[in-house]
């Protein structure tokens, strides 16, 4: 039996506009995604969040599910259109009174909550003034996390700022894939850097009131050359690292950007004493992890735009087993990602808040039985296993996701909970992996 440290957390995660539904309930506002998901062509089937898993008023059916699975730990998101509607201004107590409930009725069954304070729904109002790419909208940020955790922090421990500020400023702003659905090079540089200072503003702010557990959440992977024997290989590998990577870590871990990043921001970008900020220490990283990419020379290959700098780089398809999403099941990737932040930025803890799959799953006789996840989460929670043999300080692991829920730009048809949702109904069912993770959480291991 592999067992994991004691104190580890188990638990499950969410993001409000992929579950919550209730878009125009206790004055809500419009967000980019509503914005984004409405215009015709941009969402698989025309798929929106305007009802998703209508968590909003199902919040209590869901709690009780996480309290049979023995989740210890429920990282959520707040909806920040939900708290001020238009962005800035005062706080709409409505919005702050469904974070208050859905506190209460978690710490009623003993789950901890993990607040993330941005996962992608910025208010369209924001966006209007210029969103990401605006400096302004790092100081609206804070002043929201702010309101928020005057509110929850009484009884919310752990605090996340933002969820994968890479995919918000290059999905969002350079190949527009996801909202606001801009492609524009120096638009998601900029949206890049004021993510990284909205971070770093919202920490100073918590930290001032008292916050003890403050993380941010990135997207990471190792990156891997193809013959790592070419240095023209290793070379591709390091640039796109770079930029997926580096260029979060290294400022808000070390406190500055590399050259080649600041090479990279249009002028007048950074001002000074922003790495300062960005750089103020945190107390937990969040990783939320997928799968490694693998990269080979091509001399002539344009730009990939979600890696700047990237000319000449060919992106391959990993070649074995792939998810519904069409990526690639490579569990090493997390035990090697995990070794080289160990290694690289000693002295952070570490979380998995987001690890898992979409798998076709096939619904039949009240029964999911999902083999595919329960293999690809065995084969990735034994990679974390093995990182903590190794000496790395992982303090948990969280399974995206809790229920099936929006996939973003795939609509509702790619599904990742461990708990199916008929989405004509809103009947959960959890799936067989669900009674597989709840073993593993009783038994602290595998
Ligand atoms: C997360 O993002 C989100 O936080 C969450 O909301 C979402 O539902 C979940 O993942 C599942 O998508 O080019 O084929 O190698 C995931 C971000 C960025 C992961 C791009 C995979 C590369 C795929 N992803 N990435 S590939």
């Amino acid at each position: 039996m592999n067992e994991f440290p004691e104190g580890f957390r188990w638990g499950a995660a969410t993001a409000a506009y992929q579950i919550e539904g209730a878009a125009a309930d206790d004055g809500r506002g419009p967000s980019i995604w509503d914005t984004f998901a409405r215009t015709p062509g941009l969402v698989y089937a025309g798929h929106t969040g305007d009802v998703a898993c209508d968590h909003y008023h199902r919040y209590p059916e869901d709690v009780a599910i996480m309290r049979e699975l023995g989740l210890g730990t429920y990282r959520f998101s707040v909806s920040w259109p939900r708290i001020k509607p238009d962005g800035t201004g005062p706080a709409n107590p409505r919005g702050l009174d469904f974070y208050d409930r859905l506190a209460d009725e978690l710490l009623t069954v003993g789950i901890e909550p993990m607040v993330t304070l941005y996962h992608w729904d910025l208010p369209q109002g924001i966006e209007d003034r210029g969103g990401w790419a605006s400096r302004d909208t790092a100081y609206h940020f804070a002043d929201y996390a702010a309101t928020v955790h005057k509110r929850l922090g009484d009884r919310v421990n752990l605090w996340t700022t933002l969820n994968e500020p890479w995919c918000s400023a290059f999905l969002g702003y350079a190949v527009g894939v996801h909202a606001p659905g801009k492609s524009d090079r120096d638009l998601a540089l900029s949206a890049a850097h004021h993510l990284l200072l909205g971070h770093g503003l919202a920490t100073a702010r918590l930290r001032d009131a008292g916050a003890a557990n403050i993380s941010i959440t990135l997207n990471l992977a190792p990156v891997v050359p193809a013959d790592p024997s070419l240095a023209a290989e290793r070379d591709a590998a390091d640039r796109v690292d770079a930029m997926l990577n580096r260029l979060f870590l290294e400022p808000i871990l070390r406190g500055s950007y590399e050259r080649y990043a600041l090479e990279m921001f249009p002028a007048g970008l950074v001002h000074d004493g922003d790495e300062t900020t960005i750089g103020q220490p945190i107390d937990l990283l969040g990783i939320n992890y997928y799968n490694p990419c693998l990269v080979a020379a091509k001399p002539g290959a344009p730009e990939n735009p979600v890696y700047p700098g990237s000319a000449g780089v060919d992106f391959r398809p990993a070649p074995g087993k792939t998810t519904a999403m069409g990526w690639p099941i490579e569990p090493w990737g997390l035990t090697e990602l995990l070794e080289r932040l160990h290694r690289d930025y000693p002295g952070v803890p570490l979380i998995i808040t987001e690890n898992g799959a979409a798998f076709d799953d096939v619904p039949s006789e009240g029964n999911v039985a999902d083999q595919d996840r329960i293999s690809y989460l065995e084969g990735h929670l034994q990679a974390c296993h093995e990182a903590i043999s190794r000496g790395v300080d992982l303090r948990g692991y969280l399974v995206w996701s809790l229920l099936d829920n929006f996939e973003w730009a795939e609509g509702y048809r790619k599904r990742f909970g461990i708990v199916h949702v008929d989405f004509e109904t809103q009947v959960r069912t959890p799936k067989d992996s669900a009674r597989w993770y709840a073993k593993v959480i009783e038994h602290n291991g595998l």
